[in-house]
């Protein structure tokens, strides 16, 4: 990890080295957390947040399903985010918030725990790969299910979910895919261990809806509204597996991968196996508004 200057902690910037909590605390045992992932990014107008109000939302709700009651406001969380970030002087990040049970009594019983939070800056890259946003990666279809919505609440992105997700990215690394994608236990596609996915068939767009048991990622709304006004016809539909095999294109979004291009699905190469016009149109909106390049009119990056 390559480390960084300051971390934020229940309303403290604290030296990297010295944001530690204690072995016996609730999260390390049941996975009682949950989680963003944003990006800031450097343009020549200086540095933005892309959809920080979004991601700072979502944490909120993940929070309150799990029934943590956040001791700071989601504006003060915002001014926190950003500070952060100025203090870290990256040029650009991605950046971590946790907010999870700490120290108090062992037990499942999670009440007992006080609700911590955190905000950390990563100098994460490609997360596939800069070679594979640019010419494809190859995805596996996982024999591990996507967890269904009477198991785990699924519009939580809580730490303890991922552990199936885990699950089907070691089974992927470990078979040589870059990748793996889990179906509902109907068998249709839902999604990939950290990312959204997509297909392009006959010019159009489809992704999985929600029902699919996803994470509805805030990357996946916004390649949504480019193509809408791209005059791209996008749908939310259930993709069997085999749509992935006959599909024209396949890309995956997601924070961390932003809109990266699948090549091959167990083996069977997309379209003509290299990333298509599609996907490199919407790869290119998506870049013009992060990189500064293009007019940012839907508000999505927020100074900082
Ligand atoms: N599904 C899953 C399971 C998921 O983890 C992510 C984000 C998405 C979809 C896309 O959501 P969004 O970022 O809002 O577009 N995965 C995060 C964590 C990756 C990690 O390894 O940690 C991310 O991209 O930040």
């Amino acid at each position: 990890m390559n480390e960084g200057k300051l971390i934020w902690m229940d309303g403290e910037m604290v030296p990297w080295r010295d944001a530690k909590i204690h072995v016996l605390s609730h999260v390390v045992h049941y996975g009682s957390s949950v989680f963003e992932g944003t990006r800031s990014y450097k343009t020549s107008k200086g540095s933005f947040c892309f959809r920080l109000a979004e991601h700072v939302k979502r944490l909120f709700f993940s929070a309150k399903i799990y029934r943590m009651e956040i001791s700071h406001s989601p504006e003060e969380i915002t001014e926190a985010t950003k500070k952060v970030v100025r203090e870290n002087e990256l040029e650009a990040c991605y950046i971590r918030h946790l907010v999870f049970r700490g120290y108090g009594e062992l037990g499942v019983n999670p009440l007992t725990c006080p609700v911590r939070v955190m905000i950390a800056t990563l100098d994460w890259g490609a997360y596939l790969g800069e070679e594979g946003k640019r010419d494809g990666i190859d995805i596996c279809v996982s024999s591990w299910q996507r967890l269904a919505h009477d198991t785990m609440p699924l519009l939580s992105k809580a730490g303890g979910h991922y552990l199936n997700n885990q699950l089907i990215k070691l089974e992927a690394t470990q078979n040589g895919y870059a990748e793996g994608v889990a179906l509902t236990s109907s068998g249709f596609v839902a999604e990939g261990s950290g990312e959204n996915i997509f297909i392009v068939k006959e010019g159009g767009l489809i992704t999985p809806p929600s029902a699919a048991g996803l994470l509805p990622g805030i990357t996946r709304h916004s390649v949504i509204k480019l193509a809408k006004d791209e005059g791209i016809k996008t749908s939310r539909q259930m993709i069997p597996r085999e749509g992935l095999y006959i599909a024209d294109e396949v890309f995956l979004t997601g924070t961390a991968a932003e809109v990266t291009p699948v090549r091959s699905v167990d083996g069977i190469a997309v379209g003509d196996g290299k990333p298509g016009p599609v996907t490199k149109r919407l790869q290119d909106r998506f870049e013009g508004i992060i990189s500064g390049r293009d007019e940012d009119k839907y508000g999505w990056m927020e100074p900082v």
